[in-house]
């Protein structure tokens, strides 16, 4: 395969707003910036990838901000004109800064989307993705009542999607699930605890095993694979790991603990496609099935993740609605959209859309070019 070499980044941070914000047990999200990654080759060619940051740290340590900073600063001096024989090494490249994923991610995914293109693949392809379509599933907020929360998923139940899943918190679980599960007694469903609980729910969480959930997901600490351990022991329903796992060895302790049942693999939280392709592989071997999650991505992250589903051992429907749920205009065209609860994989070369520059101009608060490395911290 013919390598690569960085000559220029653009960082554009544009501000997306939401159709309808979104609620989880550390809050509610209405708009977001989002630094946009452009990456472009020696031979013109340009990748892209996103920070799929917040503007807040809540549900990691990151922001936008923090996430633009690492990328001026750190990580785009580090491969700017190196040769890069395949994007599988850059994760290791980047590993000389401790933490800051979703920074890294924004950086390796674009370096992805330029090398498929250089050498004439879709993103699916160059990473031996073989599904042709992806499943699709629907991540629904916290709703102000159990009605509510039913109306909605009788909506997206009726659009096609194939997983339904529930952001709960406490004093917004049981009598919500119980709705829905009354008014819908089969539907593919799990739910979402954001961190939201401790040990000292065992009792509570224990009680969600009588509504057939495919899974919780999250449901303890932050940063916890112990407790979760302790936990899975005790429910009948499977644990998902989202915030807990950061990379391959996160993935490796977890199921070697028995922490977990499903891992959510989100590009963002574990670095990059690269990391992401390994904990897949690590799962399949183990017999873990994975999922894809969402970060309320822009169309850029979206393609990421639908060509990263392409991969076999995604065999749960994950969060990667279409552009339609999130904007009013996406930023790429065309925009993601889903048939029957399925989205195609693309074939066209790289990320298989066009980031449609109109609109991003449209959305834009800065934009900064890098070319050179001119940079007063040493880059080890
Ligand atoms: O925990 O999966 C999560 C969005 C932001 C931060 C964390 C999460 C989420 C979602 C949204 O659940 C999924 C989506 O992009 O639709
Ligand atoms: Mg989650």
């Amino acid at each position: 395969m013919k390598p690569i070499q960085i000559k220029e980044v653009i960082l554009h941070t544009i501000k997306m707003k939401l159709k309808t914000p979104f609620t989880t047990s550390f809050g509610t999200m209405s708009e977001k910036h989002v630094c946009l990654v452009e990456v472009i080759d020696e031979s013109g060619l340009s990748g892209w990838g996103e920070t799929v940051t917040s503007d807040e740290p809540y549900y990691n340590e990151e922001t936008t901000f923090t996430a633009t900073y690492i990328l001026r600063e750190f990580l785009i001096p580090k491969v700017m004109h190196q040769t890069i024989q395949h994007p599988a090494d850059v994760h290791d490249m980047l590993t000389f800064v401790r933490r800051h994923n979703i920074a890294k991610a924004a950086l390796e995914t674009a370096i992805w989307d330029v090398f498929a293109k250089k050498n004439n693949q879709s993103l699916a392809q160059l990473i031996g993705g073989k599904n042709t379509a992806i499943e699709v599933g629907k991540s629904i907020g916290i709703q102000r009542s159990p009605q509510e929360l039913v109306e909605k998923v009788g909506e997206y139940v009726e659009e096609g999607f194939k997983k339904i899943k529930v952001k709960i918190a406490p004093g917004y679980d049981l009598d919500y699930l119980e709705a829905v599960r009354s008014r819908f007694p089969s539907i593919p469903l799990m739910a979402d605890a954001n961190s939201a609980y401790t040990l000292k729910d065992v009792a509570h969480l224990k009680d969600m095993d009588k509504f057939d959930l495919m899974m919780i997901e999250q449901p303890l600490a932050h940063d916890d694979i112990i407790d979760h351990a302790v936990l899975q022991k005790e429910m009948a329903t499977p644990i998902c790991l989202d915030e807990s796992i950061h990379s391959l060895e996160d993935a490796r302790k977890a199921l070697s603990l028995g922490s977990c049942r499903i891992i959510n693999i989100k590009i963002g939280r574990v670095g990059g496609l690269g990391e992401s392709i390994r904990i897949h592989d690590l799962c399949q071997e183990n017999g873990i099935p994975v999922w894809c999650g969402g970060m309320l991505e822009t169309g850029i992250g979206r393609a990421h993740n639908v060509a990263m589903t392409a991969l076999s051992n995604f065999t749960i429907p994950g969060d990667t609605a279409p552009s339609s749920h999130y904007w009013d205009e996406d930023i790429i065209v065309p925009e993601v959209v889903m048939e029957k609860g399925l989205i195609a994989v693309p074939i066209g070369l790289g990320i298989g859309f066009e980031v449609d520059r109109e609109k991003v101009e449209e959305r834009l608060i800065k934009s900064e070019r890098i070319s050179t490395v001119e940079n007063w911290h040493p880059i080890p």
